[in-house]
């Protein structure tokens, strides 16, 4: 039975990956510099200004897209500067902009090279990486693009705008609207308060069932980029191995011609052809390949081949050529009834939930501290991480790939707590959300499962419906990797359970349930390992677990909010993690990484404090207790022959 389980996945993978992917229309390509492409940052100071209006349609009315923003006089003041990628919320010292809500204006000016204004064969093209929630986007006051949803990528084709006449800049206004509501993702519902012997006039609140503050603005850099008119659209990548063969399952897609030739070749990581094909669909054989690996699994982990696609199209003005290079790693990803396998060997996640989230910027992308954060993770000995609860900027998924650090890739799917929020509306958005995510991010082999939702209200009547469909659409979508949402009902109740390939549970005793009574976890915790396997004979992971903990606060014996009471209730779920790991049990995810913030409420003393490192990222105790356990874990699950095992030495972290 185990051994079936794990074959069809190996055996339906490869067979149906053509049909899956190919159901995304469109490619959302990183946008990468090359022989034929080239790429201009808009980070930086924008103009900005907040529609503090009534109706907040002020912009709208005045069309504050027409001319720039900074001429425009407007009730709510003068344009402020505005660091992006950043969230609007923290940088400012005004309180009403910290808990704004409505419709945010940015703008810039951008200057274009030359030849990209003349050169009619150079195609430009806008790309933001993050605007959340809603956004509307113009340049030089032509309406170009529209986007729901604030974890992924979307674009313009903007050439015919600059190339139409003598400009050598363009304006870029972006009005964000971070307005949630019941068939949003994530879900949120203002509450107006029409009592007007408690509130003023036309308040208001947005209030949301997840726990991380709603930042907003433009997360992630936006940037344009040129391309040939017939271009590399979309590539897609799916890898099998059979025996020491690795297999390189490729299909591209091509824009703006239809008589085109496409070579491909597959360089290993000294620059060398290992292989090489034509065509837009076809397999490359690797002999002798080097397999990814996740980190501490492999003295070699994370290795990289480079896909070179070249493009030699035909156009009414002559031959166009396009490169485009694309990281592979070959690995393979299987769950039987109690293992997760990469690779064909058991895998143990044994690593973090994170958020996107610190001092100032917010949500906003930061170079220092995604290199600081990775440092941690190896530091720690984790070798995995969800993207709780969105997917996260397309620069950490690169990193994943180099350090192999695997991801369990989360939707926005978070907080979906009432029925409205599981209609037919929902499902429709939910459907195209897990499309523009797979799209982005189907060719990171980091990537090993798809997480569609965070704790929704599984246990609801429509939830059966909607997890049926969700998860169905995402692996025909996907075919080569599992798919799961993270629940926190009861195995009774649970309603979606049955359709995920992986069982994710969240669990909070001593804390949310007999809290201060760390002598109960041992009894429930292995109570609800036994009855969701009892129930399901799936491989489970504990995808949640932990308490918060105020860094100084020291108590002993320990008592909740202090370092003590953080590490006490961690050893006692690892007690029954350490006999469940030998049964069915696949992964720990410690909540949370580090201290983020939330909304304010009683129960949170500036934001969700149950990292193990502080918002600034600074060890707490539990910090320590866990780098042990990942260690040993580490090494336990090595699976190379050389002798050289894991070592966490001091003062050199890790040593590989
Ligand atoms: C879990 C949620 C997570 C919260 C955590 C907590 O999945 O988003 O932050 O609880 O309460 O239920 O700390």
């Amino acid at each position: 039975m185990l051994r079936e389980r794990a074959g069809a996945w190996a055996v339906l993978g490869p067979l149906l990956w053509g049909c899956g992917l190919a159901l995304l229309q469109g490619g959302m390509l990183y946008p990468r510099e090359s022989r034929s492409r080239e790429r201009k940052e808009l980070d930086g100071l924008w103009s900005f200004r907040a529609d503090f209006s009534d109706n907040r349609r002020q912009g709208f009315e005045q069309q504050w897209y027409r001319a720039p923003l900074r001429e425009v006089r407007a009730l709510s003041g003068p344009t402020l500067d505005m660091p992006v990628p950043s969230s609007f919320n923290d940088v400012g010292q005004d309180g009403r902009l910290r808990s704004f809500v409505g419709w945010v204006w940015y703008e810039r000016e951008a200057t274009l090279p030359q030849r990209w204004t003349q050169d009619l064969g150079t195609r430009v093209v806008l790309r933001i990486g993050s605007a959340h929630y809603y956004a509307i986007v113009w340049v030089n006051g032509v309406h170009v693009a529209e986007h729901e949803g604030g974890h992924l990528p979307f674009e313009a084709d903007i050439s015919k705008l600059v190339q139409s006449g003598p400009l050598s800049s363009c304006r870029i206004t972006i009005a964000i609207n971070n307005t949630l509501s019941p068939y949003t993702l994530p879900p949120g519902t203002i509450l107006y308060q029409t009592d007007t012997s408690k509130y003023p006039k036309g308040y208001f609140v947005q209030n949301t069932n997840f726990d991380f503050f709603n930042y907003a603005g433009l997360h992630r850099s936006v940037l344009l980029y040129t391309t040939p008119i017939s271009y590399i659209d979309d590539i897609t990548i799916t890898t099998d191995v059979d025996q020491d063969i690795g297999l390189v399952n490729y299909q591209i897609f091509i824009q703006g011609s239809e008589l085109f030739q496409l070579e491909v070749f597959l360089l290993d990581a000294d620059g060398r052809t290992v292989a090489q094909g034509t065509g837009g669909q076809g397999q490359l054989q690797v002999p002798r390949a080097h397999l990814w690996w996740p980190y501490l699994m492999h003295e070699h982990p994370a290795y990289l081949y480079s896909l070179e696609v070249r493009l030699t199209a035909q156009t009414a003005d002559g031959p166009v050529s396009d490169f485009y290079t694309l990281p592979v790693g070959i690995r393979t990803v299987a769950v039987t009834e109690s293992r997760f396998l990469i690779n064909g060997k058991p895998f143990y996640f044994h690593g973090v939930n994170k958020h996107e989230d610190a001092d100032i910027r917010g949500k906003g992308f930061d170079w220092p501290l995604l290199v600081k954060d990775f440092n941690l993770l190896r530091w720690l000995g984790a070798n995995a991480f969800r993207t709780s609860h969105y997917p996260y900027a397309e620069e950490l998924m690169q990193l994943c790939d180099r350090y192999g650090i695997v991801v369990i890739d989360e939707s926005p799917g978070a907080g979906i707590a009432l029925a409205q929020s599981l209609s037919n509306v929902s499902l429709q958005h939910h459907l195209e959300v897990m499309e523009e995510m797979v799209r982005r991010d189907k060719n990171h082999p980091a990537v090993v499962m798809w997480s569609v939702a965070n704790e929704p209200a599984s246990s609801l009547k429509p939830a059966g419906y909607y997890f049926k469909t969700l998860i169905a659409h995402t692996k025909a979508l996907d075919p080569s990797r599992p798919v799961t949402f993270v629940t926190k009902s009861s195995y009774e109740a649970d309603l979606g359970v049955p359709y995920v390939d992986v069982i994710c549970v969240n669990s909070y005793y001593s804390w949310y349930h007999d809290y201060g009574h760390m002598e109960v976890i041992q009894l429930q915790l292995a109570t609800q390992f036994e009855n969701w396997y009892r129930t399901y004979q799936k491989p489970i992971i504990q995808s949640e677990y932990g308490a918060e903990t105020i860094a100084g606060f020291h108590q002993d014996p320990p008592l909740m909010f202090s370092e003590e009471y953080q590490k006490g209730l961690l050893e006692q779920y690892h007690l029954v993690l350490d006999q469940k790991r030998k049964e069915y049990v696949v992964g720990e995810l410690i909540w949370n990484f580090a201290d983020f913030m939330t909304d304010q409420s009683p129960q949170r003393a500036i934001g969700n404090r149950k990292g193990i490192f502080t918002r600034q990222r600074q060890p707490k105790s539990a910090a320590f207790l866990l780098r042990e356990r990942y260690w040993k874990l580490a090494n336990e699950t090595w699976h190379h022959q050389s002798a050289v095992k894991p070592q966490c030495v001091e003062n050199s972290p890790f040593i590989f």
